[in-house]
């Protein structure tokens, strides 16, 4: 049999909303979905597994909302620091697909969104991001590359805002982390250090940690998901717990118990991109 060229490894077809969906299917059976609205994922099921990411039932796919769950590209400012709408306006723009390749047993797609008139109103820098998606056995890798376009100087932060689905909360813990400061959003913003060796979810958890470990573990009662990241130095945590879960309006109320984030960001310091330069962060998730 001969292995499939890249012809074969995708289709394009209208998703929920009739947004467009790319379907990245690996000669190794590793499979990923992946909207324009946002380059966002999805979904992904490793090689011979299961689904491995959280997408909410409730959530609204239209042109001008994000979708809840998979992985939000979070640029170019996370949650609320700074003047924009909360975790930027990317994650609402429709991005253009630009290829696909096989690479081994894997393959990846990239996707790419530059500046417009209505990015522009928001944030006044030229920029060109891009969103390389690999996918090869067990791992899924993302990665979000920004060029500065433009003649001045910008300042960014950003993040991968990855929702892992989970099967039980109350029995699965994020490893790695001891000794880590971090920001607790959920305790009003006060700063502290983590002691646990094991951080659970009994509670809301929203804590941004700075100069993260560059691997971390979700730890679950019969797997375990290793979470990698390279060019991001800080990593977030959240899960809402059920009050907070039943106010968002595309989570079903008991969703909190379905997914964690574990997201790799770039937001205690902010990157400094000068004219013509290029920033890029990777994260990776082993399964
Ligand atoms: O990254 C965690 C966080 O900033 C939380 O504070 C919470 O608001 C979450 O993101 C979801 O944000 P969203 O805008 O997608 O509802």
């Amino acid at each position: 049999m001969n292995p499939p060229n890249s012809d074969s490894l995708f289709t394009i077809t209208p998703g929920a909303g009739d947004l467009p969906k790319l379907t990245l299917v690996a000669p190794d059976g590793a499979q990923a979905e992946i909207y324009l609205h946002g380059a966002h994922v999805t979904s992904w099921i490793p090689a011979g597994g299961q689904e491995r990411l959280f997408l909410s039932r409730a959530s609204r796919f239209r042109a001008d909302a994000p979708i809840r769950g998979g992985i939000p590209i979070v640029f170019p400012q996370f949650a609320m620091l700074g003047s924009l709408p909360q975790h930027g306006f990317v994650r609402v723009m429709p991005w253009e697909f630009v290829e696909v390749k096989k690479a081994g047993t894997g393959a990846s797609a990239i996707f790419r969104l530059r500046d417009t008139k209505e990015s522009r109103a928001l944030w006044a820098n030229a920029f060109l991001a891009e969103l390389t998606l690999a996918i090869d056995g067990n791992q899924l890798a993302v990665t979000l590359a920004i060029l500065n376009t433009g003649t001045e100087p910008f300042a960014f932060t950003a993040a991968f805002h990855t929702y892992l689905a989970v099967t039980d909360l109350a029995a699965t813990v994020v490893e790695t982390l001891t000794g880590v400061r971090y920001l607790d959003k959920a305790a009003g913003g006060i700063e502290n250090r983590q002691t646990s060796p094991q951080m659970g979810f009994s509670g809301e958890v929203d804590q941004v940690y700075f100069d993260a470990p560059a691997e971390l573990h979700l730890i679950e009662p019969n797997r375990t998901t290793r979470i990698r990241s390279e060019g991001f130095p800080d990593a977030v945590l959240w899960n809402p717990a059920a009050v907070k879960c039943a106010a968002v309006s595309d989570l079903v109320p008991d969703d909190y118990q379905r997914f964690v984030c574990v997201e790799a960001g770039v937001i205690g310091t902010p990157i400094n991109l000068a004219p013509g330069t290029r920033w890029q962060g990777t994260q990776t998730l082993l399964a």
